[in-house]
């Protein structure tokens, strides 16, 4: 290839043979296209198609790279005519443009004369831009967000210095490197860098896009480390213009992530609920889901994180869930489940069944279990994944089991006890209830018989029901049955309704006995235990960041995490001020010192929105300090008036030192390649 001089780009420009080409960028989860990068090439006469490595370092050199973005910009504004408002263009800029005072009026010139809006434009710039000029790149940054363009982080992870500067620029996305996409197909330790670098991102509040994505395991790797959105040659590679349209009507470029497998199970990294994915909503949705055992399911079923407690229910290691279809794991639980939980994917919430477990308790007996089923939202309100909540009311239900075991102890209940007795043939069609039962309900007790008593049941409870009593009548067993059934004036009231069988000297039975009983009370009861502190307590122990929640206005602590604890190095009390917390003081990135109303907590409680993610360097009582990522929500009362706030703390420490590891990999990496490239020197 003949070389290329400053003259020949020049002309080229004149020519406008330098053309754009567009890569198509991907939400992961889904495949949806969301914008294309836009990427120089330069249409040569003889020379053929000249990527750009071969021209922009020659355009930086010979002053003409601001020309050749006017025209890269002028070109892909034209063609955006057929791109949808929806989606985006990212267009790179050289790190020399990021230094130009004039930058911010070429972008603001180029928008204007191609009438596209600054909103759907993202401008991808290297670290190394970012070096040597602050100054300039805060000034420009700032104007170019004023337009209300969106910042991009090229190349994330390949270079050192960003990551001093990563904070003071307002970033919107992180772009991955396609390195780390690469080498996450190696080992667990690569895996373990490309998680770390994705954590990063998240925990400075930034979107993440992982470059260089060919094959479906590296997105699905990639998803569960919680990176949002992709790109490379799995969706499509850079197209010219009149190839566009054929991108734009296709629905998803991606096979569904359904249909892979393989990278599942031994290969994941075992403990995802270690990274700081952690978003709010997903917290939310926990809260709101509250009881006692908790797990997060995503779309494909899997098991997204779950609680200690669940996972013991279950028989279970936690590590073993994570990432797993419940389908594979455990399909007994699945055929129970799997009906409410595609319900709950199509947006239903359903609490308060009660079913059997198929697992047994640890010496043998049959657990009861309590079960919800809510769908957690993302901010466009897609549905992203069900919260389940699950409460063991075994012991409850033992208990009761104790008290049928000898019908003579049965009956002696029902005699202390006797608020609506009844007595049925053996055949359970002739029936007769005293006639408690018509004050209670309003129905004649001639109604009952000859299966009257099924049109008052709720339509809900109506084949359970029916199932119990035929299951009773073949087996003799003791009949036991929660019910809603429906008073005369229209109202739903719950019975609880027991009954034995006494049999004759062949043990044939002859005739039932039971008796009725008004538990409406107890359910309400039950329900408001379920939302109670201590139910809640359990939750915020379970969940892998420092928790604490405080009541407005007064802003008294109502309870924390161990996590909490562990965080600030120091016991915190419920009924403490979370102003005793602040004696001690944090610091702001930039050196200034905390004011009392700073705090994303009070900040949450003041205001009513969520608070953060802010960075404070936390400064502790015994002199050591911690760098925290403080993320708060206001939570509302059953008036609609915020009651109080929670704070998720994550430890960015531990972050910051899991990015030492990857720069001193990094490095590592790159002796190998010298050496690789030392050995492999062709013999001259
Ligand atoms: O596909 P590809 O070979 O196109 O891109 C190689 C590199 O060239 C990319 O990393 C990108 O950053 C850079 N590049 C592509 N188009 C442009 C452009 O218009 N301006 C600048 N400054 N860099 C570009
Ligand atoms: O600006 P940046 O360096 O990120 O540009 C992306 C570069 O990566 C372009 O050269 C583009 O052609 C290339 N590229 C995009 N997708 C893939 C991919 O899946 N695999 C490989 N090897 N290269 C890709
Ligand atoms: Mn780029």
């Amino acid at each position: 290839m003949a070389s290329l001089n400053r003259q020949d780009l020049s002309e080229a420009l004149e020519r406008d043979e330098i053309v754009p080409y567009f890569q198509p960028l991907v939400e992961l989860r889904t495949g949806k296209l969301t914008g294309f990068e836009v990427l120089a090439r330069w249409k040569h006469p003889i020379q053929g198609l000249i990527p750009p490595d071969k021209f922009i370092s020659l355009a930086e050199h010979a002053g003409l790279i601001g020309k050749v973005t006017d025209n890269i910009l002028r070109r892909a504004f034209a063609s955006a005519s057929v791109i949808p408002s929806s989606l985006s263009l990212s267009v790179n800029i050289s790190p020399l443009q990021f230094r130009d005072r004039e930058l911010p009026v070429r972008i603001e010139d180029a928008l204007n004369r191609g009438g596209f809006a600054g909103h759907r434009l993202i401008l991808e710039v290297t670290e190394s831009a970012l070096v040597d000029n602050m100054r300039q790149a805060r000034t420009s940054s700032e104007w170019l967000k004023r337009l209300g363009i969106r910042l991009a982080l090229d190349d994330f992870g390949t270079g050192y210095s960003s990551l001093r500067h990563l904070q003071s620029l307002p970033f919107d996305e992180l772009k991955v490197d396609a390195s780390f996409v690469r080498s996450m197909d190696h080992t667990r330790e690569s895996r373990k860098i490309a998680a770390a670098v994705v954590g990063l991102g998240h925990s400075l509040g930034l979107t993440t896009l992982a470059e260089g994505i060919e094959t479906q395991a590296q997105a699905e790797m990639l998803l569960w480390l919680g990176c949002e959105f992709g790109q490379g040659w799995l969706y499509g590679r850079p197209v010219p213009d009149d190839e566009l349209q054929a991108i734009i009507s296709r629905t998803s470029l991606a096979p569904a992530m359904e249909s892979v497998s393989d990278v599942g199970q031994g290969s994941l990294p075992a403990n995802l609920e270690a990274l700081p994915m952690q978003r709010l909503a997903q917290l939310q949705a926990i809260y709101d889901g509250a009881p006692v055992g908790l797990c997060f399911l995503d779309t494909q079923m899997r098991y997204i994180n779950i609680n200690r407690r669940l996972a013991e229910m279950n028989g279970t290691p936690i590590a073993d869930h994570i990432g797993r279809r419940v389908s594979d794991l455990h399909p007994d639980l699945y055929q129970i489940a799997a009906p409410y939980i595609r319900r709950a994917l199509q947006g239903e919430s359903q609490s308060g069944m009660e079913v059997t477990s198929p697992k047994s308790t640890p010496d043998g007996g049959h657990r009861t279990l309590l079960l919800s089923y809510q769908p957690a939202r993302d901010e466009a309100d897609e549905v992203i994944g069900v919260s389940v909540a699950v409460v063991d009311i075994s012991a409850r239900k033992a208990a009761e089991e104790a008290l049928k075991q000898s019908e003579e102890h049965y009956r002696n209940a029902v005699e202390l006890n006797p608020h609506i007795p009844w007595t049925a043939s053996a055949d359970f069609i002739e029936i007769d209830v005293s006639p408690s039962w018509l004050k209670l309900t309003g129905v004649p007790t001639e109604n009952i018989s000859h299966h009257g008593w099924l049109d008052v049941v709720h339509p809900e409870d109506l084949e359970r029901a029916k199932n119990a009593v035929s299951a009773c009548l073949r087996t003799g067993d003791l009949l036991d049955l929660e019910l809603r059934v429906r008073r005369t004036d229209g109202e739903w009231i719950w019975l609880r309704s027991r009954g034995s069988a006494r049999r004759d000297g062949a043990g044939n039975i002859i005739r039932w006995y039971g008796s009725m009983e008004d538990i409406d009370d107890r359910k309400k009861t039950e329900e408001a235990l379920q939302a109670s502190e201590a139910l809640l307590k359990a939750v915020f122990k379970a969940v892998p960041v420092g928790i604490v929640a405080a009541e407005a206005p007064s802003g008294q602590i109502l309870m924390s995490n161990p996590q909490a604890e562990k965080i600030f190095q120091r016991p915190i009390i419920s009924a403490d001020k979370i102003s005793d917390y602040r004696k001690t003081g944090a610091i702001h990135p930039d050196g200034r010192p905390y004011q009392p109303d700073d705090y994303p907590l009070t900040q949450a409680i003041l205001t009513g929105e969520i608070a953060g993610p802010a960075e404070l360097l936390y400064l502790r009582e015994d002199g050591s300090d911690t760098w925290i990522s403080a993320t708060a929500a206001p939570f509302r009362g059953q008036d609609g008036n915020v009651a109080g706030g929670v704070v998720a703390l994550l430890d960015v420490d531990a972050v910051k030192r899991e990015k030492h590891t990857l720069l001193e990999r990094i490095g590592e990496l790159e002796r190998q390649l010298e050496e690789t490239r030392q050995h492999s020197k062709p013999i001259c």
